[in-house]
């Protein structure tokens, strides 16, 4: 296909999960923000990521050429296979649907020895996407890029807010440990710092810069990296729920995947808090996107 916004809106043009071979990953959305606390709309984000992924798309497949980073004078992605797997169809608010739903579908992919990719969503569906890596039987490390803890054991005893999926993550098995870097706000949660500085996670603070990052982070870990687009500057991610001012910038985000992916197994990732009704350039979302491009260059690499 010649021009790139022709044809299904499948992530960078990557073809169906249906068709072999199979690939290295797979990209697939949680469209649900039924977890927002203040501005919703990150339902549709990925609907917003596969839009603007056209901007990435490319020949994927064994004779994927990839892409030339002019910066690093390198070849990413070489031969690498992509495939869009659709999108979790959640049930209104029915948590315990969309923790089955997202199971089966995450549980698939990692079955068959594929990335999982995900595209959000609110940030609690990183919970239930956790939850299915159960099945590979072996501990998973988190790294965290978000302004946020999302730490928060509950608001009002509820306990699946998008401030509570890392808490909610870390009670399951299989979780080590939680790296999380961009942390900054004043309305940082004493209790949930405390909490999380007591299981030993490894908190960043978004003045810490990028040597205190990459210090920070773990090695020869299975590692998933959940980003919160909000971890980045609003200058550059205006286009999220909860954004921060004092954010992380773009080329330090991608050095920081590239580190991460380069000491570690990548075993999934996702992106959210994509909101595309506080986007109108859409920059958030080609943002997003190329974000989710350079994590699989990042763990393709590895
Ligand atoms: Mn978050």
């Amino acid at each position: 296909m010649t021009m790139p916004l022709a044809g299904i809106a499948t992530f960078a043009a990557a073809p169906l999960l249906t068709q072999e071979p199979h690939p290295h990953f797979a990209v697939f959305g949680v469209p649900f923000d039924a977890a927002t606390g203040y501005r919703p709309g990150a339902r549709l984000g990925p609907r917003a990521l596969r839009d603007a992924s056209a901007r990435y798309a490319m020949a994927w497949g064994d004779a994927n050429p990839g892409y030339w980073d002019v910066e690093d004078d390198r070849q990413y992605l070489v031969g690498c296979r992509l495939a869009d797997a659709g999108d979790v169809d959640p049930l209104y608010t029915d948590l315990d649907a969309l923790d089955q739903r997202t199971d089966a579908l995450v549980g698939s992919l990692l079955g068959a020895g594929i990335i999982p990719i995900g595209l959000g969503g609110d940030h609690s569906v990183t919970y239930p996407i956790l939850r299915a890596f159960g099945a590979l039987g072996r501990p998973v490390d988190i790294l965290q890029i978000d302004a946020h803890l999302d730490f928060t054991d509950e608001i009002g005893g509820f306990p699946r807010s998008n401030s509570s999926p890392i808490r909610r993550a870390s009670e399951l098995s299989w979780i080590g440990n939680v790296t999380v870097i961009g942390v900054r706000g004043i309305r940082t949660s004493r209790p949930a710092w405390d909490a999380a500085v007591a299981r030993g996670h490894r908190l960043l603070l978004a003045r810490d810069g990028l040597e205190g990052a990459l210090r920070a982070l773990p090695s020869g870990r299975d590692l998933y990296v959940t980003l919160d687009i909000d971890g980045l500057d609003p200058s550059v991610a205006p286009g999220t729920s909860s954004p921060e001012p004092g954010g992380l910038a773009y080329r330090d985000v991608r050095a920081i995947l590239r580190r991460a992916g380069a000491a570690n197994r990548i075993v999934g990732a996702d992106v959210v808090e994509v909101n595309p009704f506080l986007d109108p350039s859409g920059g958030t979302a080609l943002l997003g996107a190329r974000l989710a491009v350079e994590l699989m260059a990042a763990t393709y690499l590895a």
